[in-house]
Order: C-alpha cells, then structure tokens, then sequence
C-alpha cells in the first residue's frame, strides 16, 4: 500500500514552477561546471558568488538557444505578419527567473544548485535589473513582450540600448540622491551583439529638389549597432526577439553642444528602428511595398517613437518612389499609436528648430503631411480658423514647436488609450477635435500584466495554492480564476491564503531587517504605496493620512488601534522639485513618528528606497492595501493595481484608471473606493477649487498642515515644507484636500475589516478570483485582433534538437 504523501511532496507534484526530474537536474549541473570551467575560467575553490551567477545564466541561457533560432527560422518559412512594438523603454528587470520559470526550469534548477551547494536566491540576486524604463510605459512594454511571445506572435520589440538605466536611488539625510545605474559593468549575458545587422543612419545635410523627386545630400552618417536579446514564451518554445540599437558617433562627427548630442542619440536610436523594418522586410525576397501593411503592424508606445511615420514616408517617397497617396495610405494603414497620459506637460512637442539642422527632410515632409491634413479640415470645416489653429501639426510661437501627438493621430490608423475611462477622456479632452474628423480610429485597450513573473516568479506559494484547487491552465489563461469564487467559504484555501500572505510579509519583514537594519511589525496591516513620485499620485494624501493618524494616537495613547506599516517608495525625477520635497516630507514624518514611545510598533512609516522592478517582486506579494489614490481623471491606468490584486492585496482607490475596471470586475464592494469621481472634479473645476474651504472645516486635516508648516517635522528647519504647504493650500491642480475626508473615513473601514482575519481574506480571495481581465495576454490579444489584423496561435514550435556536443 502507497504511504500518503506529506503535504510538501503533494506540493511538489503539482507545482507551477516545473518538475525536478532527475535527467535534468544532472544535466544542469554538468552544463553549471562546464561553463564555470570554459566560460568564467574559474574553480571552485576561486569563484565568487558573481561567478556562479554567470554560470547559471549561461547554462540557462544555452536552453534558449536552439528554440530561439527555431522560432525565427519558423517566421521565415510560415511568413507572418510581423508586428514590431517600439518603444523608447523596455522595463525588463532581471531575466534569470524569468527565463527559468518560462521553460520549466525553475525546479530543475533549484535542485541543481541545491546539490551544488549554492543558495539559488542569492545568485538571482547578484543579476542587475535591467531598468531600461521609467515606470509603468517601460514595464508595460516588457509585459507585453512576454504575452506576444506566449500567445506566438511574430513579434520584435524595438527600442534603445540605453548604456545606463534609470538612476539608482540612495536616501541621505532624508533626501534623494541619483547615482548612475552602470548595469553592463559586468557584462550582459542576455544579449547578442549583431555587427552583421549594423546600419547607417543619416543626419545633417540639406534637401535637393531634383526631377525624380528630392534628394537629401551631404549627409553625415552614424553606425547603429542592434543587440539582440532573446524573449521566451511560456512553455511553448517561442522565442521572440527584443532588438536594442546602440549608436555611436565616428570620431570626425562635429557635435556643437550637449543638449544636441543628447537629442542625437535620442533621435539616431528613434529612428534606426525604421530602416531594419524595411530592410528585415524586403531584404529576402521581392519588395512588394503594396503588401508592406498587410505584412507588418507598427506599434507606437506613447509619441517618443513617432518619427516612425515621416521616416516611413521618406522610405517610399524619396527611395521607392511611390507617389504620395500611396506612401501616405501604406504608413497610415502600418502605423497605429497608444497613448499614455492625459496630463498636458507630459504632451511632447519638439522645437522646429531641432529639426532643421537634424532631419531637414523630415522636417519638409512633416509640414507636407500638415498641408494636406488642414486642407482636408479646411474643405470639411470651411471658415474654421480656431479649427485648423487646434489641429495642426505645427504650433506657432517661440519656439515654434512640432506636436507630436497630433502626427502620431494622423499618421495612425488606430489610436488607443490604456483604460476605459481614460480612452473616453482622451475622446473628449486632448484629442476632440480629431475624435470629430474620424472617431472609428479611437479604440480603447486596458492595460494588464504578466502572470508569469507578476504571479508565478514572484509568488509561488499563492501561485501553488491556486493550482491544487483549480489546475494550472491559469497561468495562460487568467480568467480561469474565476474558479477560485467556487472556493471563498472553503476554510482549507482560505486559510493557506493568509499563511502565504503571512510567510511572504515575514520573508519581506527579514529582507527589510537584513538589508536595511529596519524592524517592522509582521501583523500590522502593511499599507503599500509604490510608483513615481508624483503630485497627481497624491503621495502627499497618504502623508496626511499618516499625520493624522498619528494625531489620533497622541490623542488618545490607550485606545485600541490597528497596528499599521505604511510603506511608500519611488523615484523622483532628478529636476521636479516638488516631488523631491514629498519625499523629505515622508522620511521627516518617518523619522518623528518611528521614534516617539507612546506610538512603539503601531504605526510605522519607511521609505522604501531604489523602488524598481525586482523590488516591487518582493513587497507586492507581501502587501495587505495596496494605494492607487490619483485624482479621478489623471492617472491613465495604472499597472501596480493589478498586480497588488493579483496577488492579494486590497485596494483603497479612487475612481481612476483601471481602477474603475478593477471594481467592476470584483464588484465595488469589494474595494475600498472613496472620493470624487470625474465629473465631481470637473464640477469642482467649475466652482472653483479653494483648498482654505477644507482647511478650515476639517479640524484633523488644520492640525496637519499646520504641524508641516510649523516645522513640527522639520524643527531646524521649520520654513523647509513652504513650497510642499503654498501648493497644497493655493495652487493644488490635484485637489488633495477635496478627497482628504473620504480618504480618512474610507482607511477606518479598511482598518474595521482587518480586524476580522477570515472576513478580509474571502473579500482577498473575491479580488483574485476577479483579476483575470487584467493579464497581458488578454490586452495583447486585443491588440491583435482589433489593431494589427493577426490572429494569436496556440501552435507550439516544436523543441529543438540541440546540435550534440
Ligand atoms: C508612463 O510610465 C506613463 C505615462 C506616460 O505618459 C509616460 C510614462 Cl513614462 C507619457 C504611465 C501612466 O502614467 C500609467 O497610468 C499607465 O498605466 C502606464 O503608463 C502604462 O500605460
């Protein structure tokens, strides 16, 4: 008779990271020691910990190989329609586990290095973050490589290769300071130099009107060197390709001063991209450029990779010599644009003058695409002159400026935003007026994440739970979590759902202890707010919150309160002011109330430094509430919501964003959502917002301002929050105060539910069970169907026969 099996064992067999069969694992371990040997030729008794981490990459990366040449030999004989997404950033944080996981390796691999002798985690945390991306724009763009390779689309991401990520933050004496992210220093053992690929790009020069069009001459050319970095999809043997060019000027390139040579880096890389798509497109076979839409989709993430559109039209104008409407029909029909953000600072719009020395023919083309663009308002809208003013392309004044949004639009056949309701202001805000010409071109596509590494990488523990009651056909297939609502009264998954939750705020209780000398309290409510530092995020709301809080303590040490960690991070950007000052408001409050007796471990505040990546892999999981309180109508989606939903935390949010498709999922009851809504914020716009009017009503809310104006945080420097204190008070575009009551009323309930351990983890599991909407691979699949006329496959590439040693 079969002994039962203990409950690890019965977890092994089921679980989502793979298998550790035996086969493997020797196979591993060999590969480990070989490459250990002939790749960093060291032994053991010299390799460092760095050593072994590039051994495990390489034998890791050795499994990618012959399924990556596969999958590309496999787009050359099916010919697909190719789909290449540029983007400026690509936010991939590390690969190692990211690689293991979508092979099925992750077991495997753990056992090897396990036998070795090794701590597997500590090598994956020896791998820098590639932090080729700002925020969400970046990461998305990383998410959704990861879905087009799953769901086996011919895709390319095209983008930078940035010799230096996202600074790195350090917090000294409370306030940020940037030092340079030199994350190549140790090599990149993810990419793939291709000087065969290599191409030139041309700058400068003047343009030629000849008989046979024009001709742009005595041009100086500039090398753009391609990297390639290989994309694996999730157990299905595709291997797509990420394509990072990197340009360096020849030595006799006259550069006058730095603000050009930045621009011509940024505009070389932009648009280097443009002539590999026409080269990896007609370079095999017979150009046929009447077939180039029905052939390729370009995907435009945000306007930073717009010049995609008059560098198109310059290929079939100037070197194909396709007559305009034919160009212009082609580029439209190829091109479609996704825009980002609402807020109008954000909005980019280049200085003419850029692009008169740089790009003079793009420059020609640019004004001849407007030409044409005003006199089809100007028939349509005869006498309109406001019109065709709000339409242009072009923007008088000094300097006169290109808008780049507006090229993107029209030079589009499809423009979308990033959540329901941020595609509907977009529809009625920035882009109205082109909403009117042509409002079929206006598609919304919401947001989501991967489940690979938003779930599996980052949780495996919640990620097993699920799959011992509901299979594993989740993972590529989120909305099979809807199974889970079968399962809210089960007591056996509601309580492994809060011990997973409890080990993962321990396992990140000790990581904050080890590494930052920290202590924090594991059965507090850990209320996380991470993302950029930003005033329309509203960190300075949370801020208020925690003073008044803290307030409440003061006042009344004896009554009972829910222990709660506040824990906030993310960068600011290295010339906004305000949001520098936000976070020495944070570390000021932190050090006043860490410190004082009566409150002890109730209440806490850290500043969660170098928010990135690999670190939101660590503290998502082991969140309890998760902030997404932007003023309704500025924050376009949101990607950190579902992340904190998928892996169980709650919201407390406004109706902003995907946050507003995130309750309609799970139902609003089972968020915690205050404050006003779109139209609330306009009818205030129209009333006129007076931040005194909430001041002087609300005696919590007084007390806190007038502590930060009195240097109660800041008692040498009492006069140092005087920007933070003006703005809040006479000239808040974010209207913190209006939502401050809703928001302080809105945290008592989330404090009153946690105070019932069971209730709060069926409304966890209600919040789970419901985020399936919210996977990339949904959102990519839309993209698909509704934008690049491609249909996703669920057919596997076969495995590769590796060549024999
Ligand atoms: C960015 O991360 C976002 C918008 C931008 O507008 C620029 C950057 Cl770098 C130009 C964010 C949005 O703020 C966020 O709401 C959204 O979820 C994310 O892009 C991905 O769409």
């Amino acid at each position: 008779m079969a002994t039962p099996l203990t409950d690890s064992e019965r977890r092994k067999q089921i679980s989502v990271r793979g298998i550790a069969e035996l086969g493997d694992v020797v196979e591993l371990k060999k590969s480990f020691n070989r490459h250990l040997h002939f790749t960093l030729v060291k032994d053991r008794n010299v390799a460092t910990p760095r050593d072994y981490y590039f051994a495990l990459a390489h034998t890791i990366r050795d499994h990618l190989v012959g399924r990556w040449i596969r999958t590309q030999q496999h787009y050359y004989e099916k010919d697909p329609k190719r789909i290449y997404y540029l983007s400026l950033e690509f936010y991939m944080g590390r690969t190692l586990q990211n690689t293991m996981v979508n092979l099925g390796l992750e077991n495997a691999s753990d056992e090897a290095i396990y036998q070795l002798g090794l701590d597997i985690e500590e090598l994956e945390e020896i791998e820098e973050d590639a932090g080729l991306g700002n925020g969400g724009l970046g990461r998305l763009a990383a998410c959704f490589l990861d879905s087009l390779a799953t769901l086996g689309l011919a895709a390319y991401g095209y983008g930078i290769r940035y010799e230096f990520g996202i600074f790195n933050q350090k917090i000294q004496n409370g306030w940020q300071i940037e030092e340079a992210d030199d994350w190549l220093r140790y090599g990149n053992p993810w990419e793939k130099a291709r000087p065969e690929y290599m191409l030139p790009v041309h700058f400068y020069g003047h343009v030629q009107q000849t008989e046979d069009g024009a001709r742009w001459v005595d041009t100086q050319v500039v090398l753009a060197m391609p990297y390639d970095t290989p994309v694996p999809g999730f157990k299905n043997n595709t291997v797509n390709t990420m394509r990072l060019w990197s340009a360096k000027a020849p030595n006799d390139f006259n550069l006058k001063d730095y603000y050009l040579t930045y621009r011509y880096h940024q505009i070389v890389t932009r648009y280097s991209n443009m002539d590999n798509v026409m080269n990896s497109y007609y370079s095999n076979k017979v150009f046929e450029v009447m077939f180039l839409c029905s052939q390729v989709a370009i995907q435009l993430n945000d306007t930073h990779p717009a010049l995609a559109i008059p560098e198109l039209m310059r290929i079939l104008v100037d070197v194909e010599k396709l007559d305009w409407e034919k160009a212009w029909d082609i580029t439209t029909r190829t091109c479609a644009y996704t825009n980002h953000t609402v807020l109008p600072e954000a909005l980019e719009r280049w200085p003419v003058h850029l692009f008169e020395k740089l790009l003079p023919r793009h420059l020609q083309l640019i004004y001849a695409i407007n030409q044409k663009h005003l006199d089809n308002i100007a028939a349509l809208y005869p006498g309109d002159m406001d019109r065709l003013k709000r339409m242009s392309l072009i923007e008088e004044g000094d300097p006169k400026r290109i808008n780049m949004a507006h090229l993107s639009v029209i030079g589009s056949h499809a423009v979308n935003g990033v959540a329901q309701i941020h595609s509907e202001i977009v529809k009625s805000t920035v882009f109205k007026d082109f909403y009117e010409l042509e409002p079929d071109k206006f598609q919304n596509k919401t947001n989501g994440i991967t489940p690979r590494r938003w779930l599996l990488l980052c949780n495996p523990g919640l990620a097993d739970a699920i799959a011992e009651r509901i299979g594993d056909g989740f993972i590529t297939d989120l909305y099979q979590l809807k199974k889970l609502m079968g399962y809210v009264d089960n007591e056996a998954f509601i309580r492994d759902v809060a011990n997973v939750k409890q080990e993962n705020k321990l396992k990140f209780a000790a990581y904050l202890e080890n590494e930052y000398k920290i202590k924090i309290n594991s059965s507090s409510i850990f209320d996380v707010h991470v993302k950029r530092i930003h005033e329309y995020k509203r960190q300075l709301l949370n801020c208020l919150h925690i003073i008044t809080l803290y307030n409440r303590i003061k006042k009344e040490p004896n009554k009972a309160f829910v222990p709660r960690t506040i824990l906030i991070g993310g960068k600011a950007a290295p010339g906004y002011h305000m949001a520098k000052m936000i976070i020495k408001l944070i570390t000021s409050v932190g050090n006043v109330l860490n410190n004082d007796p009566i409150v002890g471990d109730r209440l806490k505040v850290i500043f969660l430094v170098n928010y990135r990546v690999s670190l939101a892999e660590k503290v998502i999981p082991a969140s309890d509430l998760s902030e997404q309180i932007s003023t309704a109508g500025t924050e376009a989606s949101g990607t950190g919501n579902m992340k904190f939903m998928l892996n169980g935390a709650l919201t407390i949010g406004t109706m902003d964003g995907a946050n507003v498709e995130m309750a309609e999922e799970a139902g609003e009851e089972n968020l915690f959502i205050f404050g006003m809504r779109v139209e609330d914020v306009a009818a205030l716009d129209k009333k006129g917002y007076n931040a005194r009017d909430y001041y002087d009503k609300l005696p919590e809310l007084k007390q806190a301002m007038d502590q930060i104006s009195s240097g109660y945080f800041s008692p040498k420097e009492p006069e140092l929050f005087k920007d933070i204190v003006d703005m809040l008070m006479y000239h808040d575009r974010f209207k913190v105060f209006a939502d401050f009551e809703a928001y302080v009323k809105c945290q008592e309930k989330v404090s009153e539910l946690y105070k019932n351990p069971r209730k709060w983890t069926k409304v966890v599991i209600k919040n789970i069970a419901n985020s399936g909407k919210f996977s990339s691979d949904r959102t990519i699949a839309q993209y698909a169907r509704e934008i690049w006329g491609v249909e996703p496959s669920a057919v596997k590439i076969p495995p590769p026969n590796e060549p024999k040693a």
